[in-house]
């Protein structure tokens, strides 16, 4: 059973001695389809007994779908979880250590939220993921930390920004270095890839389809061009597969 910190009788930013304790959330690029995992990070500058966060993105394109503590400042701490508060798309996790294992002074990753984002109508599209509260069956979800004597209290809140990419970015092979829509790979790659490399022509749309060699430092150059002078020409390998480290 989840008691939530939002029952505590008292809650109020002003209550925070020091340096303002806060939540930070990362911001991030990610894939149509894949899901992100966008860190979330805690600075507080005293002890603390419980926590709760709840999370949300601007829009339900991007919905959480899990939250994972491993390698967090929290993952040593028992009493622990996450739920899905399906009606709003946001996100509630908690954490109440024992008594003799306070969360300490610090500052780091405090949980990995995971959002599916399967079906955005065009690129990039921009999601805020901000805090919020919500109250759910009488139950308020909200952000709040608990001092080590009982005090609960808001902390800052920095948003962070998911920015979702579409896959038609390079979706299997290398090759369509002018990124015509049909995804075919032919001369007019090849003329595009010597524009670009060579006459100040316009840059690859798709640079990741353009790493025809498929070198892992994603690079474009003449090693390229040459790659695909020989797949075109001279019955060489097949242009290499994408590599998603490169989109
Ligand atoms: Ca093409
Ligand atoms: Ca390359």
């Amino acid at each position: 059973m989840v008691a939530f910190l939002a029952l505590a009788p008292q809650v109020s930013a002003q209550i925070d001695p020091g340096i303002a304790d806060t939540i930070r959330v990362d911001s991030l690029t990610g894939i149509l389809g894949p899901h992100s995992a966008l860190d979330i990070f805690l600075f507080n500058d005293e002890a603390l007994s419980a926590l709760e966060v709840t999370i949300v993105g601007s829009d339900t394109l991007a919905t959480v779908d899990s939250v994972s503590f491993v390698d967090s400042r929290i993952d040593y701490v028992f009493t622990k979880g996450w739920v899905i508060n399906d009606s709003t798309g946001a996100a509630t996790f908690y954490c109440y250590p024992s008594d003799e294992l306070l969360i300490q002074p610090g500052s780091g990753l405090l949980a990995t939220v995971h959002f599916a984002h399967p079906d955005v109508p065009s690129f990039p599209h921009d999601v805020i993921v901000d805090t919020i509260t919500i109250e759910i069956d009488l139950i308020t979800r909200s952000t709040l930390l608990r001092d080590s004597i009982g005090t609960v209290f808001a902390p800052q809140v920095r948003p962070g920004l998911l920015r979702i990419e579409g896959l038609n970015c390079c979706p299997g092979s290398t090759g369509n270095v002018n990124g015509d829509a049909g995804g075919s790979v032919d001369l007019s790659d090849l003329i595009y890839l010597v524009n670009y490399l060579f006459l100040g022509g316009p840059d690859p749309e798709c640079p990741a389809a353009a790493n025809i060699n498929g070198d892992e430092q994603c690079a474009v150059d003449l090693s390229d061009l040459i790659y695909f002078v020989n797949y075109l020409f001279l019955g060489g390998p097949d242009p290499s597969a994408c590599l998603t480290a490169c989109l």
